[in-house]
This record gives structure tokens, sequence and C-alpha cells, in this order.
């Protein structure tokens, strides 16, 4: 049907498009948005007419089909606008995958890293924890809680570098035995702790100043010097190969009772004795014993119910041993091409 209000909004409305269809830019959009159909724009003003208009209603429905199809220009118009944006930006992006691509050299682990986290693996495989203890301690847990009271004579194998009279870098990790048993209010435990040490030691092939131990600590009822001889075998069993034997021999440390060092058969002949265990047929790598009575009541355990064993592995050792490495300083030299051969190794 005839609206007789159309030509009102016929010319206004023309003129409206024919700009949207000349705009060039996404702004031209705006500006005519603004002029035309903003609250107090040309083509909003003629809404005013209606005052006068004697069909109120005809007037409205010509003003809103009007208005909405500059609306609907002004939408396809902005549509294409963005999708042409869309197109040129696609473009600009666009990779040439014919191009040649980047060369990355992939890391690959310190030989000291791979058999620490075997070593964990290990362990954790047999239900213990891995815990965490301070690299700088205080004399009372680097010493005197393991029956190590100052003047004692133990200490001059042990001596390391002092931040104070009291503060100081551990020189061993049986450090951690007395804040782990000092947080476990009197429960059994089973960690281990991985980390660094130091020592004032001369640095040679088997010696530095930094190394790293892994010290175990078991605290249950009926803990016998068996259960550690037979984690260790199993230890190195699974370290070295299914035939390594290990063999204690008696030793001191202050902190445990009995105490005894622990060698491991030579992985490389078996035991008959070759350049790499000087003859002997066995590799010395780790102390161990039942930890003192002292030492458990010291940090709140009745040793007349509780025992236990500890043990502390060098871990740069044990990895010498593993992968043949002959000087314990190259660990520590960043020599890429020392890392890479041990890789290498793995993958033989
Ligand atoms: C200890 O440090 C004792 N805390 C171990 C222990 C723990 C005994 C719990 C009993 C119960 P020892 O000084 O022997 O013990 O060191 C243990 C291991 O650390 C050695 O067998 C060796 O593998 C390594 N180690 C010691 N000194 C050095 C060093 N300067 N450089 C490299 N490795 C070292």
């Amino acid at each position: 049907m005839e609206n007789k209000y159309e030509n009102l909004f016929s010319e206004i409305e023309k003129k409206i498009l024919v700009l949207i269809i000349q705009a060039k830019i996404m702004d031209d959009l705006t500006d005519i948005r603004n002029k035309y159909l903003s609250k107090k724009g040309e083509f909003s003003a003629l809404m005013n007419k209606i005052r006068e208009a004697d069909d109120k209603k005809a007037f409205g429905e010509a003003y809103n089909f009007a208005r909405r199809k500059i609306e609907t220009a002004l939408s396809e118009k902005l549509a294409e606008f963005q999708k042409a944006a869309l197109n040129e930006k696609l473009h600009a992006e666009s990779i040439d995958i014919t191009l040649p691509g980047k060369n990355y050299n992939v890391g690959v682990m310190n030989p000291f890293y791979k058999v620490k986290r075997e070593i964990e693996d290990i362990f954790v495989g047999m239900g213990y924890t891995v815990e965490n203890g301070p690299e700088v301690d205080t004399d009372k847990y680097v010493f005197e809680l393991l029956n190590i009271p100052k003047d004692h004579p133990a200490r001059d194998m042990q001596d390391t570098l002092y931040i104070d009279d009291n503060l100081l870098l551990r020189s061993h990790t049986s450090s951690v035995q007395a804040h782990v048993m000092e947080h476990a209010n009197g429960k059994p435990i089973k960690i281990i702790c991985p980390g660094k040490t130091f020592r004032r030691d001369d640095d040679d092939m088997t010696h530095s100043h930094q190394f790293a131990q892994v010290e175990g600590l078991v605290i249950d009822k009926n803990i016998n010097l068996g259960n550690l001889k037979a984690t260790l075998e199993l230890f190195a069993k699974k370290m070295f190969s299914k035939d390594s034997k290990i063999r204690f021999r008696s030793s001191y440390f202050p902190f445990t009772e009995p105490s005894v060092e622990v060698d491991v058969s030579c992985f490389n002949c078996k035991g008959k004795g070759c350049s790499v265990c000087k003859g002997s047929g066995w590799i010395e790598i780790l102390g161990a014993g039942m930890v003192h009575p002292n030492v458990l009541k010291m940090s709140g355990y009745d040793p007349e119910v509780y025992s236990g064993y500890a043990f502390g592995i060098g871990i740069e050792r044990v990895a010498m041993l593993r992968y043949g490495i002959d000087d314990i300083r190259r660990f520590y030299q960043s020599d890429v091409r020392f890392i890479e051969e041990f890789n290498k190794k793995d993958e033989d």
C-alpha cells in the first residue's frame, strides 16, 4: 500500500545511500552515521515533523522504513570493509612454506643431573619421599645434632666455609637428618635428600670443594642393618648392573653406630680387578650406618623403641662410575662437547 510520507524521506535517503556507496574507508561510515543518524543528525531530525503529520502511524512507518534501509546499507558496507581488512592482514601474514627453516639445537642434560634423577627414581620406587634442606645451615644441624660437638676431631675431615662462627655451608647432606626428624614429631621417616655440599678439600680427579650427595634416612620400629644392606644392594643393581654386589667395610661416623663404608663390585671388570677399581675389584660409593642412639635421643626419638639407618651417596662418584668419567672437575666445566658425549653413550 502507498504511504503518502514516503517522498518526504526518499531524497535524503538516496543522498545517504550514495554517500555510503562512495565511502572509501571505515571512518567515512562513522562520519555518515554521525552526520545523519545520530540524535541530532539530519535524518533523525526529520522525525520531529511527526508533530505536524495527521497520520502519525504512517509517518512513523515511512521514517522507520527509510532508516532501516540506510542502516542495512551501512552494515553491509562495514562488513565489506572488515572483510577487505582481514584479507589484507592474512595476506601480509602469509607464510612462505618453501623458505628453509631455522635450525635449533636441542639441549642435553648434564650426566650429573641424569644420575641424580635416576637415583631419585630408584628410591622413590622403594617408597622414599624426596626432601630438601638448606645449603647454608647452622653448626647445630651440620654437626651438633649429629653427635659431633664442638672440638670433636671428626670436624677436621669436614672443614667447610664459614659465613660466621655459627653459619656455614653444609659439609654433608646429613644435616637434613636433624631437620627432618625435628619436623616428624617422633613419627616414622623414610626420605632421601639430594643436594649440594661443600668442603675445604683440595680439588683433584675424585675430589671437589663443591660436590653433591644424596642422604637417605629411615626411622621406624625394628629397622636393622640387614634392611640397610638389602636397600643398598637393590640400589646398586638398579644403578649399575643386575649382577652388582656390595660389601660393607666397617668405618666410623659419629652419627651412626655401627658405621660402614659401602663398596660396589666394579662394573667394568666384575670384581676381577682393573684400572677403574685400581685392581681391587671394588669401588667405594657411600658412607652409611645405623642411626646413633644419641642422634635419635637429641631429635626426640626413644632409641629403645625406634631404630634407623642412614646413608650418604656421592652423586658425582656414582655418575663417574656409571659413565666411566675420569675426572670429577669435568662436571663443572660447562664443556658442551663433554655433556653431549654422554648423551651419545645413552643412545648407543
Ligand atoms: C659423609 O659425608 C657422611 N655424611 C655419609 C653418611 C651419611 C654416613 C649417613 C653415615 C650415615 P663421607 O665424607 O664419606 O661421608 O662422604 C660420603 C660420600 O661423598 C663419599 O663416599 C664420596 O662419594 C662423596 N664425597 C666426599 N667428599 C667428596 C669430595 N670432596 N668430592 C666429591 N665427592 C666427595
